[in-house]
């Protein structure tokens, strides 16, 4: 039985049945994903990049502050996608009196092949040690490496995790850190629900893509029969909770078969809806309160003029 046909089993077990958004991050998720965040009403990423193209020296001195001149500095990015945005911050630290040793994490093999080729050819005076793996594994690489490090965690991608989830996580990740290190994390922010909510939304009907493509990764690798046209896109944002979720809502009541389940089936009501992602978004207080719970104080944060985003510089 594989890991992804264990999931399944696994999540149509629960009420509501749940799937993971890790496992968005195919080949095909990943390029989709990059779609998203050109689309006129994903404004993360942009802002973001803003925020890095407008104060990047001054987050690179942040998270080089602890490390000073005497000891190396490894940047470990966790999720670091096609690393669009951090190439900003590198050469803001490429530019900081520390020796820096680049190590980006992602789930997605095709990701991180393609972003080690494009640093070679963009950032050729940086090492590079690449990592196509989970958030775990670079949990070890943070216990276990000499010398500062910076640990990056950009996009929100936090809040694909529960509140209790993002307290576990963030303990986890501070656990390991000396004084001399440095976690940057990007929160996106509460504002209007409706344009989070479009967000997710998008008109193009790119973000549906991206959620049925789990559907289609469950047929080709767990041998399931999902009739994809069964299936809606449906984004609720909870304005009182920060929840962003998205749903896959079946049309009708039908039958799934699983191959590498020994054949077999699940049953699904019409309108049954499928959890398959949650991105929460934050207040400033409650990210305050997160650093708090997990013992790590905040050292700066970065934010756009709007107010949409923030880069919250962290340290134990
Ligand atoms: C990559 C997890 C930050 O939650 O906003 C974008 C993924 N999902 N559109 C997010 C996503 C639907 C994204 N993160």
């Amino acid at each position: 039985m594989n890991h992804l046909a264990e999931h399944l089993a696994q999540g149509f077990s629960q009420t509501p049945k749940t799937l993971s958004s890790k496992y968005f991050y195919d080949t095909t998720g990943s390029r989709l994903f990059q779609q998203i965040m050109g689309l006129p009403e994903y404004y993360p990423t942009r802002t973001e990049l803003a925020i890095f193209q407008e104060q990047g020296a001054a987050i690179a001195r942040a998270l080089a502050a602890g490390a000073g001149a005497s000891q190396p500095l490894a940047v470990v990015e966790l999720g670091a996608g096609d690393g669009l945005k951090t190439k900003f911050l590198l050469r803001e630290l490429l530019a900081q009196p520390v020796a820096l040793t680049y190590v980006p994490v992602d789930i997605s093999a095709s990701a991180i092949a393609e972003l080690t080729a494009s640093l070679h050819a963009e950032l050729p005076g940086l090492p590079t040690e690449p990592l196509a793996a989970e958030y775990s594994a670079a949990l070890t690489t943070l216990a276990t490496r000499p010398g500062a490090k910076a640990v990056l965690f950009l996009g929100s991608n936090i809040g694909n995790f529960t509140p209790d989830e993002q307290v576990v996580f963030l303990r986890e990740l501070a656990q390991p850190l000396t004084p001399a290190d440095r976690l940057l994390v990007g929160f996106d922010l509460r504002k209007d629900p409706r344009r989070i909510r479009a967000a997710y939304d998008d008109a193009q009907g790119i973000t549906a893509e991206f959620n049925f493509n789990l559907l289609r990764r469950l047929n080709a690798e767990a041998g399931a029969d999902f009739e994809l046209d069964a299936w809606q896109h449906f984004p609720d944002y909870d304005p009182s909770t920060g929840a962003m979720r998205s749903w896959l809502v079946s049309r009708r009541a039908q039958t799934v078969r699983v191959a590498a389940l020994a054949g077999q089936t699940f049953d699904i009501a019409a309108w049954e809806a499928i959890h398959t992602e949650s991105s929460y978004k934050f207040s400033l207080p409650q990210i305050a309160g997160l650093a708090a719970a997990v013992g790590l104080r905040v050292v700066e944060v970065f934010q756009d003029a709007a107010g949409d985003f923030a880069d919250v510089v962290l340290a134990v």
